[in-house]
């Protein structure tokens, strides 16, 4: 590692290198999945990262993994990777086999890691909000000290059913934190087309919730914000509402093969200038903690590391088709324990 004046640093040294490493480890991952969409590999529909790693990683290490509860949308790969589900099970579950999380029967947008905290992985677009409310209000009731992070797309905060959960989260003053990644599009519907106001965390103001827009691109910035307000909901036991802005570098799922029908080339090009692991680098550069060629070893490492996670879960059989109505509804019956 280089010289470095560590006293200045935000983070030690050793936690920026993880950090670089995990950003790293996500971007190739995902483009390891849109290559397994790409060859017929992974069913259903599949939603990658790429962009807004820095948000993730931010907000997932700033809270007691096993501990705390996750639950997002569709778009859930980097939190059940953060979350320190096993990748190969990860990318096994994206190509529906059997060594996958939800043991192939959910693919892309149903991951699970119930140890870990992490709740799915949801594809009904604002549904899974008010689930998360029930987890903070679950956690709550057991006067556990739990907070619950609830992730939601801007497109996602215009659905009728998120404004029933700001509700009831603030009525019963639960540990939650509804995280809207506004990555500036729903699709193909650019902000300013679906949002009569786009800032949107002032919706949680009619419901008296504290509510703010923060930076989703600066990972040391969303690092610093994601503490204050993890300990702020953790302390206090009441919700929050944060629009973390962002950008999606990809298309909105792997079929969008973004032909500039909803926005130019330029304009990706331009938000590239945020890119968040560029972000880092420069950091890490000005202040001497890693030299180039060691950031290119870790580039290189994290590559070589996702290849492998993408042939060893291509190598996981697909389910017995025998086991198809296994495992979806819990046994509640007496002879289960429950
Ligand atoms: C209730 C419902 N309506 C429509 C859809 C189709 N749909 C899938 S993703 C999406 C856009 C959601 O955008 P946003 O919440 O901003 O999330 P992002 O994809 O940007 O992460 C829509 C409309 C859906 N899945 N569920």
């Amino acid at each position: 590692m280089a010289k470095q004046a560590t006293s200045n640093l935000l983070e030690s040294p050793a936690d920026l290198e993880k950090f670089y490493r995990d950003m790293h480890f996500i971007r190739h991952f995902e483009r390891y999945c849109e290559r397994a969409y790409r060859q017929g590999k992974a069913g259903g529909y599949l939603h990658v990262y790429i962009g807004m790693e820095a948000l993730a990683v931010g907000w997932m290490t700033r809270i007691k993994v096993g501990y705390d509860y996750v639950i997002t949308a569709y778009r859930d790969h980097a939190h059940a990777l953060l979350l320190g589900s096993d990748p190969v099970a990860c990318m096994a579950e994206i190509m529906g086999r059997q060594g996958g999380l939800s043991r192939g029967k959910g693919g892309s947008m149903h991951l699970y890691d119930i140890p870990r905290g992490f709740y799915g992985g949801w594809g009904i677009v604002g549904g899974h909000t008010p689930l998360g409310a029930g987890l903070a209000l679950a956690a709550k009731y057991r006067k556990e000290k739990r907070v619950v992070l609830n992730f939601l797309g801007d497109g996602a905060s215009n659905a009728g059913v998120f404004f029933e959960a700001l509700n009831m989260a603030a009525l019963y003053e639960l540990p939650c934190i509804f995280i809207i990644e506004n990555n500036e599009f729903a699709m193909g519907t650019r902000l300013e087309y679906h949002a009569a106001d786009t800032e949107l965390h002032k919706r949680g103001f009619p419901f008296g919730m504290k509510h703010e827009r923060v930076d989703g691109m600066d990972l040391l910035q969303v690092r610093q914000d994601a503490k204050r307000i993890v300990d702020w909901v953790r302390e206090n036991q009441k919700p929050y509402l944060v629009e973390v802005m962002s950008y999606r570098f990809s298309g909105h799922g792997a079929a969008d093969n973004d032909q500039g029908l909803y926005r130019s080339k330029e304009e990706i090009e331009e938000a590239k200038n945020r890119d968040p692991i560029h972000l880092l680098e420069k950091y890490l550069r000005e202040h001497n903690v890693m030299t180039d060629e060691k950031m290119e070893a870790i580039e290189q490492e994290t590559e070589e590391a996702a290849a492998r996670v993408f042939e060893a879960a291509d190598d996981s059989p697909h389910p017995d088709p025998t086991e198809v109505y296994d495992h979806v509804y819990t046994d509640m019956s007496p002879e289960a324990g429950h």
